[in-house]
């Protein structure tokens, strides 16, 4: 099994945190894009707004004109967009939330908007719409009715499947940042979503490995869930150490045996046979030089196919036997001698 590998260009970054303004100059949205190639990728994702800037000034034909030109840059470089999605909460009318506003005018400004980054997929050659749904949450309970905020969300998908019918939506979940509480924190809420909706079979979700741990749960078991369901469209593959705020650190480098597994159930259930990218979301550390501030991006796909050997080499019998013996035990110290490469 081969693997194609994707990020965002937000992933190179200038290392500006909550705390303390940017370290780093910026490499310009060109100089991105000519990275990609060099560091092993050719999927691009993207924001609505990292295709087109100051998107909200702009008429519906200067949008597709941008976009336009940017997909002849990405064909210059032989990569492909992998999804697009609409920047939701940035916007000075959706601060509290987009399609959860409880303001009816905000909710169909953020569907309108997204109608908008539908065009701009379907330009870039994708029908992936990712939706991270940021701020369709709370700060305090009372704000918001969680009931109709189901049904709100329920309404903007179906409002954006009908818009255009070979669109796919891949719902990425997340429990908190920035809010206190999101209303669709885990894979088993996004794809109830996606049973509830008017076209079940194109909504489907982009799992990140960090937001499952923020949620208290394991990656490889979120991902299986949604592999059941035939529905793992996408991942954001990092790592987070604990309950703190997201930190987007590279793939494996907090704990190798949660991205072993991780690795494992993707190889196992064919993920990426039918197109499917290895996306990563990581953040390089702000203490990092600019010149080597594309190590995190190099290293985590290189971490994910040391550990896809580590998968393949992977001794299925030994494990058939201790599974059989109940021997749980012997099967994690297999494992572990299995990683340190004995
Ligand atoms: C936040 C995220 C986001 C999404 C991105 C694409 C900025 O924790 O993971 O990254 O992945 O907006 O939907
Ligand atoms: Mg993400």
């Amino acid at each position: 099994m081969t693997f194609r590998f994707s990020f965002g260009p937000w992933n190179i970054h200038e290392g500006a945190d909550p705390f303390g303004p940017p370290v780093r100059q910026s490499y310009d949205f060109q100089e991105k894009l000519a990275a990609y190639r060099e560091l092993g990728f050719e999927g691009v994702q993207f924001h609505d707004d990292d295709i087109v800037p100051d998107i909200a000034g702009k008429t519906h034909a200067q949008v597709m004109r941008r976009a336009g030109e940017v997909r002849r840059i990405l064909d210059g470089h032989g990569l492909v967009t992998e999804i697009v999605a609409p920047r939701l909460w940035e916007g000075a009318n959706t601060i509290d939330g987009a399609y959860t506003s409880n303001d009816p005018n905000e909710r169909l400004q953020a569907i309108e908007r997204s109608k908008q980054t539908i065009d701009i997929a379907r330009e870039m050659g994708t029908n992936n719409l990712v939706l991270w749904l940021a701020r369709e949450g709370t700060y305090i309970r009372e704000a918001k009715n969680p009931v109709d905020a189901v049904h709100f969300l329920i309404d903007a998908i179906n409002k954006l499947l009908d818009y255009d019918k070979t669109i796919r939506i891949l719902i990425e979940p997340k429990p908190n940042e920035p809010m206190d509480q999101a209303y669709i924190p885990t894979i088993g809420h996004a794809l109830s979503l996606a049973y509830r909706s008017t076209d079940p079979d194109r909504v489907g979700g982009l799992i990140e490995s960090a937001h499952c741990i923020l949620a208290g749960l394991d990656p490889s078991d979120e991902m299986g869930y949604a592999l059941a369901h035939g529905k793992l469209w996408s991942v954001h593959l990092n790592d987070q150490n604990g309950l703190k705020y997201d930190q987007d650190k590279s793939f494996g480098s907090d704990n190798l045996r949660r991205a072993f597994n991780q690795v494992r159930v993707l190889a196992d259930n064919g993920y990426g046979s039918n197109g499917e990218f290895i996306g990563l979301d990581v953040k390089a550390m702000r203490t990092q030089p600019r010149e080597l501030s594309f190590k995190h991006l190099a290293n985590s796909r290189s971490l994910f196919l040391r550990l896809a050997d580590k998968v393949r080499t992977y001794d299925r019998e030994k494990e058939r036997q201790l599974v059989a013996a109940r021997d749980y035990e012997g099967l994690d110290e297999y494992v572990l001698d299995h990683l340190l490469g004995r």
